[in-house]
């Protein structure tokens, strides 16, 4: 049997309470406590690994004989696996729960597998119901899990001409104020910020995500990679998160570490030999490419040796967005050939945005 009315609300309200929980390590999950006759019975939400699952979080505000023949309508799969809790597809079946209704499949290895559990044991399982609504809630958490490693994006603003400044050094400023908001605001929906010790010397960036003169409420992680000492009065140092220094240049060690700290989006800023190092290495799920009107000339290229030595070997890029800000134009683009949803392409990139706007 398909969900009930009171189902499919139940699963639109336990998408709603799942966001309370924080991005992290583990996924953002809701579960609402149905009665037979559909009443909404307890709700409850994952608030992060360590702490009880959704389903649990439920559970665990009814009495026994609330439970015996209730429907669990969960957003994520009910884990199979004693992780830092135990299984809640066992808890549902110790509980007597007669139904269960979830969004999507858990597509962990270990964790998986909770419905065949479930379904042994007697219960109507039902998978699928807004599946797409739950993806869009945990896309960054999927990608994490599909690729062992947080999604990036590397983003450059360059003259006309392919220049990231001019032949001194300055780039302050190419782009235009349209587009230096739209950096602001996605800065705002990554996690971490990454820029190289070149930067740092060269351009003493704050990293924060603004708008206007005002912080966002949501600000990411600034990242510094490279060997060289950030000096004790850089801007970056009196970030209001403290910052994360990677001495060398291991690129891959870097993502782990941040996926370890439940790191899910970066947003590779900087400089050209960094954002170079980034394509040399595949590690490029989105390139956002700003381009001002404007002719610099001279050696300091938007990017240097990317591997590419011949034009059989170029990077190309497919673009799901050309948009003008004002003078200037951002290229949303991402390798061609990429798996289609390794990319973070299954989301419009302003649903991304709109995600941590406002969030705390
Ligand atoms: C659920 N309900 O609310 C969540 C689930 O090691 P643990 O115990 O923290 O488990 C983390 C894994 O459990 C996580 O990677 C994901 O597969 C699943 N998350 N499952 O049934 C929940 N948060
Ligand atoms: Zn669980």
């Amino acid at each position: 049997m398909t969900a009930t009315a009171a189902e499919r609300a139940a699963m639109t309200h336990a998408l709603e309470i799942a966001r309370r929980g924080p991005r992290g390590l583990n996924p953002q999950v809701g579960a609402v406590i149905l009665s037979p006759a559909g009443d909404v019975l307890a709700e409850g939400w994952h608030r992060g690994a360590g702490t009880p699952h959704a389903e649990v979080d439920a559970l665990s505000k009814l009495t026994p004989d609330q439970l015996r023949g209730a429907t669990a309508v969960v957003t994520l799969e009910p884990c199979n696996h004693t992780g830092r809790t135990g299984p809640c597809a066992q808890a549902l079946i110790d509980a007597g729960v007669a139904r269960v209704l979830y969004a999507l499949d858990d597509p962990g290895a270990v964790s998986g597998g909770g419905t065949e559990r479930m379904r042994a044991a007697g219960i109507d399982v039902v998978a699928g119901e807004q599946a797409a609504s739950a993806h869009a809630l945990i896309d960054d958490w999927l990608t994490v899990q599909r690729l062992g490693r947080p999604h990036v994006t590397v983003k450059w603003a360059q003259s006309l001409d392919g220049r990231a400044a001019a032949a001194d050094g300055s780039s302050q400023w190419i782009t235009g104020p349209e587009a230096r908001a739209d950096v602001h605001r996605r800065r705002a929906a990554a996690d971490a910020i990454v820029v190289g010790t070149g930067t740092v010397l060269a351009d003493d960036p704050a990293l924060t995500a603004r708008d206007g003169a005002a912080l966002h409420p949501h600000q990411p992680v600034p990242v510094v990679i490279g060997a060289r000492e950030t000096p004790s009065d850089a801007a970056v140092r009196r970030h209001p998160l403290a910052p994360l220094f990677y001495p060398g240049h291991d690129l891959d060690g870097v993502l782990a570490d941040l996926r370890d700290r439940g790191i899910q989006r970066v947003f590779i800023e900087g400089g050209p030999t960094l954002a170079s190092a980034f394509l040399a290495a595949g590690l490029a799920d989105e390139v956002l490419a700003y381009v001002a009107p404007v002719l610099l000339g001279g050696p300091k290229l938007a990017l240097g040796d990317i591997g590419v030595t011949t034009i059989d070997e170029a990077r190309r890029l497919i673009v799901d967005r050309w948009l003008p800000l004002g003078a200037d134009l951002l290229a949303v683009a991402r390798p061609a050939g990429a798996a289609e949803d390794t990319a973070g392409s299954t989301l419009p990139a302003d649903e991304y945005i709109s995600r941590n706007e406002g969030a705390a």
